[in-house]
């Protein structure tokens, strides 16, 4: 029978995040539907598959808990009378009386492509039908209709459904390291490692995770950290490729493909060659025999990772060799296994002195990759942050998306807050990454959106997708922060569907989270869809970016950012403030966009006031599209963004007694936290800029 008084203990926590799954009320239709969904079958002789066995035990587990009463797994399935069906169908329709003629049309069989899933109600046979072309697609099927069910669909008899997803890599990357810290981790040590140790095996963590991955479509994970430190090194060796190995096996029940990040100097940190050139073939022939080690321990292995020339990472800048070489050669010793390389583009010199305007970290990623565009193997994909600085609040697009015609793309977003509240805060980051997916690059002149060149579709590239850096840990609730889980979350769903609405997949998050009433639900999503628009208000606005405390990047410190230590990230003096990344004046950066983007972002008149500073120098008097003047609204939204953090805490707790005690307080004790540290940036940037600018708040504000 069902453990109801853990799970009840696990909702409470938050460890069970959006399979909560609570026990659905009486409603109309509920009876119904319940009979309906009494038994589940798998249609012919398969079942042994071991996804098909995981997404069978899924439903079970999930319907029990949401209808509250047993389900039965029919075993033999003779007469196909009642309950679910669970089949696979061929996409040509090819098998005559196969399990996808009898339920599924030839559009819906399409519409599910290789990854994904339909499912239709048979009047004639009496029973809910889910297939899929592959396994994979019936565990996401299997999902769906139980996201479905716990949002409160009761007509499964209407229901007719199929979707692929837009993107084939639909990847998490771990920024865990092997001693159990997690660079920019936020939630708690690492659940994957302590003290050089696999925890894989010590709990159903690892399990619990690849069941919260596979359930918003997750198929990659890269599970250690891109900055690749001595004991990591190991990790495609003999000395951990057995655990390693374990890891794989459970996320292989969940569909998922096991990647590991290395270190480029590998064979040099491992004491085995001299030189780590790429050109050299000792090294790649290194490289091949290494790859072979680690695939006959993880037969389905997903691939190498790659951080190189970034941020003191060794790479193929120490030979004299460029990015194309250094990945090719890892792309070579992969191509037999069909593995892939993940090439990142976050490469940049650290240093930014304030008396050289022309050199630009945000030009770096276009500058180094750009004129190697073409030059990469077919199993290379390069992953580009979203945008060209580093997962500020706000940031333009970056120009690779637009300027790679003949390479594979992946698109980094970031789940962990880094710059954005270290969930510690509330900010709610789907809004962002819908604008980035929906940004139009005009490459061919057209509408070319990111979401398309990310895809693969636009350039017909062979491996396309978005991967965006982890932000769970060890914390009972996975992400520090529970409204944090709903960016988890809304990263998944959005990589599987980018036509999706930040309200939707809010809606969706909310409802699966917190249950059925829906005014607890509104107030949580006016909270979340807000919650971008304040943070950055309070913190910097106007894309200016940075202004954090050094190294760990937490909290106001206009001059803080370690790497502005010759200067400001920004340029503020007594008279404006502002990066020239114009043309004419500034650094050209805004020429590496195409189309109208490079002329208005080139132009004052018409930049966008939320990205002014981050293409302009200005006065503080210079006048916004809005009104006012930059002065005035730096000092604006940074007295009304703190106040509105009050008003998220106030706003919270309305809702006591109308959610569970345990859900209830962890928020509540992160929102007294924000609104405390809102008050502090508000006094901090609007001490520094009325002081630099000498000009009193027009309002007559005290500043402190
Ligand atoms: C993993 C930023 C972060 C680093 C991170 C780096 C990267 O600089 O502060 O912690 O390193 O991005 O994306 O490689």
């Amino acid at each position: 029978m069902l453990d109801t008084e853990s799970s009840d203990q696990q909702i409470a926590s938050g460890y069970k995040a959006w399979l909560s799954y609570r026990r659905l009320a009486d409603q109309p239709g509920f009876e119904s539907m319940a009979e309906q969904l009494s038994t589940i079958s798998v249609f012919g002789s398969g079942g042994k598959e071991v996804l098909l066995k995981t997404a069978v035990a899924e439903l079970q587990l999930g319907l029990q808990a949401l209808l509250g009463k047993p389900i039965l797994i029919i075993q033999e399935q003779e007469q196909m009378q009642g309950g679910i069906v669970l089949g696979q169908f061929h996409q040509d329709g090819s098998s005559g009386e196969s399990f996808g003629t009898r339920y599924f049309n030839e559009s819906s069989i399409k519409n599910a492509g290789s990854e994904g899933f339909a499912i239709v109600f048979s009047k004639s046979d009496n029973c809910l039908a889910i297939g899929a072309a592959s396994p994979a697609g019936l565990l996401y099927g299997v999902f769906h209709l139980l996201r479905l069910i716990a949002a409160g669909e009761t007509r499964v008899q209407d229901l007719n459904v199929a979707q692929a997803p837009a993107n084939g890599l639909r990847m998490i990357d771990h920024w865990d390291n092997f001693d159990g810290s997690v660079e920019r981790g936020y939630a708690g040590r690492s659940f994957l490692y302590e003290n050089n140790r696999f925890l894989t095996t010590e709990s159903d963590r690892m399990r619990d995770y690849a069941r919260l991955l596979a359930s918003i479509g997750i198929n990659s994970l890269c599970i250690n950290n891109v900055n690749v430190h001595h004991e990591e090194t190991y990790f495609i060796t003999p000395r951990c490729l057995p655990e390693i190995a374990r890891i794989a096996d459970i996320l292989k029940d969940y569909g998922i493909k096991l990647f590991l990040s290395v270190n480029f100097a590998a064979p040099i940190e491992l004491k085995e060659l001299d030189t780590a050139d790429p050109l050299d073939s000792r090294v790649a022939d290194w490289w091949k025999r290494q790859t072979a080690v680690v695939y006959e321990a993880v037969p389905d292995f997903g691939g190498f990772l790659v951080k190189a020339d970034s941020e003191n990472r060794p790479g193929p800048f120490t030979y004299d060799r460029d990015h194309a070489d250094g990945a090719n050669m890892l792309a070579d010793a992969l191509r037999p296994f069909g593995g892939i390389v993940i090439w990142r583009c976050f490469v940049y010199n650290c240093k930014q002195d304030w008396r050289d305007r022309k050199t630009d970290r945000a030009r770096a990623a276009y500058d180094h990759f750009q004129p190697l565009d073409g030059r990469f193997a077919d199993n290379v994909a390069l992953q580009i942050k979203n945008g060209p600085l580093d997962f500020q609040v706000r940031e333009p697009v970056s120009p690779l998306f637009g300027g790679l015609e003949k390479t594979n793309q992946v698109l980094e977003f970031q789940i962990a807050q880094e710059y954005t509240g270290q969930q510690r805060h509330v900010c709610y980051l789907v809004p962002q990454w819908k604008e980035v997916l929906d940004f139009n690059t005009f490459a061919k002149g057209e509408q070319a959106p990111v979401k398309s060149i990310a895809s693969g579709s636009f350039w017909g590239n062979k491996i396309g997708g978005i991967a965006a850096v982890s932000n769970t840990g060890r914390d009972g609730n996975w992400t520090g922060h529970l409204l944090a889980q709903a960016n988890w979350y809304g990263f998944g769903r959005l990589a599987w569907n980018p036509e999706l609405t930040a309200e939707e997949i809010a809606q969706e998050w909310t409802t699966l989270t917190f249950g059925h009433d829906e005014g607890v639900n509104a107030l949580i999503i006016d909270m979340l869809m807000n919650s971008w628009r304040i943070y950055e208000s309070y913190t910097a606005p106007l894309g200016i970016g940075w202004m954090v405390n050094p190294n760990h990047h937490y909290g106001p410190n206009v001059d803080g950012y370690e790497f502005s230590q010759w200067g400001t990230y920004h340029y503020s003096d007594h008279k404006g403030l502002g990066v020239d990344r114009t043309t004419a004046t500034g650094t050209g950066y805004s020429a590496q966009y195409l189309g109208e983007n490079a002329s208005i972002y080139n132009s004052l008149e018409q930049c966008p006031d939320e990205l002014l500073l981050f293409f302009h120098h200005v006065p503080y008097t210079h006048v916004l599209h809005s009104g006012k003047t930059v002065i005035q609204h730096i000092y604006d939204t940074h007295f009304h963004g703190a106040e509105e953090a009050g008003g998220l805490l106030a706003q919270w707790r309305t809702l006591k007694g109308r959610i569970e005690d345990g859900l209830y307080l962890q928020v509540e004790s992160r929102l007294q936290e924000q609104a405390e540290h809102a008050k502090e940036w508000r006094d901090q940037i609007n001490t520094y800029f009325h002081r630099k600018s000498g000009i009193p708040d027009a309002q007559g504000r005290r500043i402190y």
